[in-house]
C-alpha cells in the first residue's frame, strides 16, 4: 500500500499495519469511539483517543505508539543479553524468559512529550495532546532476578539498555538509555512478556520490553536486546540532550544548556477528562464527567472538579486500586440547565502534590500536567 492510500485508508488500514504483523485478531474485542489519532507513519507515533480514558485498562489495539525509528522485523527468536560488569552473561530466548516467575501489576505508560502541544510557547517535536498514555497490566520477569542471577559487580550502579531497532543512517544516534541500578532492582521493574493478557504486539515492543512503572516512557525500551550492567550512566542523545528537565525553573522560550538539565524520571500527578467529549452535545439534566488520573510518584488522594470555571471545587469519587504510578477512574455528577457547560478537573497526590493550572514550561516540552477542562453544550 502506498504511503497516500495508506493515509486515506485511515484506522482499519492502520490497525491492520500495526497489529497484523504481529499476528494479533484483527477483530478488536471492545468496539469503541475511534481508532488511533495519527502524529506521523514513518515512525510510527499513533495516539489514543481521549475518549478511551475512561476506563481502567486500555486497549492493546488502541494503545499509543511511540518509536524513534522503524519498527524492526518481527523475531520471536530474539535473544536478551544480561552483560557487562556481571560475574556471569546471561543469553535468554522467549522460553527462557517464560520458566522463570512471572509478576503481572497495572500501571500507566505515558511519553515524556504527552501534552506537548499544549505548552506555550510551542515547542518542536511530536505534537502530542493527551494521547501519548495508557494503563495495562504488564507480566513479565523482574529485572532483578535476571541481574541477581548474573551477580552485578563491586561498583555497579547503573543499567543500560537496548533494543532492535537502528536508526536509518548511522550518523543518527541510536536509542540508548540507562537507569540507576537501584531503579533496575525495583521490583516493579520488569522483562515484560504479555500486555493485557496477551502476548506483547509488535508495535509495543515484541517478543520483550521493559516497563519503569511511574517512569516516563522512554525508560520502557522495546524490543529489548541488551541490558547492561555499567559503573556510569550513558553517554550519548537520548541521555545528554534528550529527556532532561531544567533543574531550576525557567523562563518560558529560554534556551536551557544540557548541564543546567538533569534527567528526567517519574512523571508529576495528572488527571484527563474522557468524557464529555470537547464540544459535543448533552441533554439537559444530571451531567457525567468522567476521566482518569494517576501520578509516577504517589497515590491519587483526590480529584476535583470545578464547574464555575476554578472558583470552587468538588470532589470526585474514585474507582480501582490505588498506587504510585498506576491510574484510577473518577466520576462526577453535576445537574446543568441548557447552555455551555464547562469542566475542569484536578488531581491531587498522597505527597500533596497537586496539578498546577498550566504546567511548568520547559524546551522540550515534557510532562504537561496543567487542569483539563472541557466545554460542551446541554441541549
Ligand atoms: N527500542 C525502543 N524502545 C522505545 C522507544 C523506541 O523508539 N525504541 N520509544 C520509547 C518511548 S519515547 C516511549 S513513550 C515508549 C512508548 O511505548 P509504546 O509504543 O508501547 O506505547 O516506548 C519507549 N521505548
Ligand atoms: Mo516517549
Amino acid at each position: 500500500m502506498r504511503r497516500r492510500e495508506f493515509l486515506e485508508t485511515g484506522g482499519l488500514a492502520l490497525l491492520g499495519g500495526v497489529f497484523g504483523r504481529a499476528g494479533l485478531a484483527s477483530g478488536a474485542s471492545s468496539a469503541g469511539p475511534h481508532s488511533f489519532l495519527v502524529q506521523s507513519l514513518h515512525p510510527e507515533n499513533l495516539a489514543t483517543p481521549v475518549e478511551w480514558f475512561d476506563r481502567l485498562l486500555t486497549p492493546a489495539e488502541v494503545f499509543f505508539v511511540r518509536s524513534h525509528f522503524g519498527t524492526p522485523a518481527l523475531d520471536r527468536r530474539r535473544r536478551l543479553r544480561v552483560e557487562g560488569s556481571v560475574g556471569r552473561s546471561l543469553d535468554l530466548g522467549l522460553s527462557d524468559l517464560e520458566t522463570l516467575p512471572q509478576v503481572s501489576l497495572t500501571a500507566v505508560l505515558q511519553c515524556a512529550g504527552n501534552g506537548r502541544a499544549l505548552h506555550e510557547p510551542r515547542v518542536p517535536g511530536v505534537q502530542w495532546v493527551h494521547g501519548a498514555m495508557g494503563q495495562a497490566t504488564w507480566t513479565g520477569v523482574r529485572l532483578r532476578d535476571l541481574l541477581e542471577r548474573a551477580g552485578p559487580m563491586p561498583g555497579a550502579a547503573h543499567v543500560e539498555l537496548r533494543g532492535a531497532d537502528l536508526p536509518a543512517k548511522p550518523a543518527v544516534p541510536s536509542f540508548v538509555r540507562s537507569i540507576p541500578m537501584a531503579r533496575a532492582m525495583d521490583p516493579t521493574t520488569l522483562v515484560v512478556l504479555r500486555m493485557n493478557g496477551a502476548p506483547l504486539a509488535h508495535a509495543h515492543g515484541a517478543p520483550f520490553r521493559l516497563s519503569v512503572p511511574g517512569w516516563a516512557g522512554n525508560h520502557w525500551v522495546k524490543w529489548l536486546t541488551s541490558v547492561r550492567v555499567q559503573e556510569s550512566e550513558s553517554q550519548g542523545f537520548y541521555m545528554e540532550t534528550a529527556y532532561r528537565l531544567p533543574r531550576e525553573p525557567v523562563e518560558p522560550g529560554a534556551a536551557v544548556p544540557p548541564e543546567q538539565m538533569t534527567p528526567l524520571t517519574s512523571f508529576p500527578v495528572k488527571s484527563v477528562i474522557a468524557r464529555p467529549g470537547e464540544g459535543s452535545r448533552r441533554r439537559a439534566g444530571t451531567q457525567h464527567v468522567v476521566g482518569v488520573a494517576f501520578s509516577g510518584e504517589a497515590p491519587i488522594a483526590e480529584v476535583e472538579i470545578s464547574t464555575d470555571g476554578g472558583t470552587t471545587w468538588r470532589e470526585a469519587a474514585l474507582e480501582g486500586d490505588a498506587g504510585a504510578g498506576r491510574w484510577q477512574v473518577f466520576r462526577f455528577r453535576f445537574e446543568a440547565p441548557r447552555g455551555r457547560a464547562r469542566a475542569v478537573a484536578r488531581a491531587t497526590d498522597a505527597s500533596r502534590a497537586s496539578q498546577p493550572s498550566h504546567a511548568r514550561w520547559n524546551p522540550s516540552g515534557y510532562f504537561w500536567n496543567g487542569w483539563h477542562a472541557v466545554e460542551w453544550e446541554v441541549v
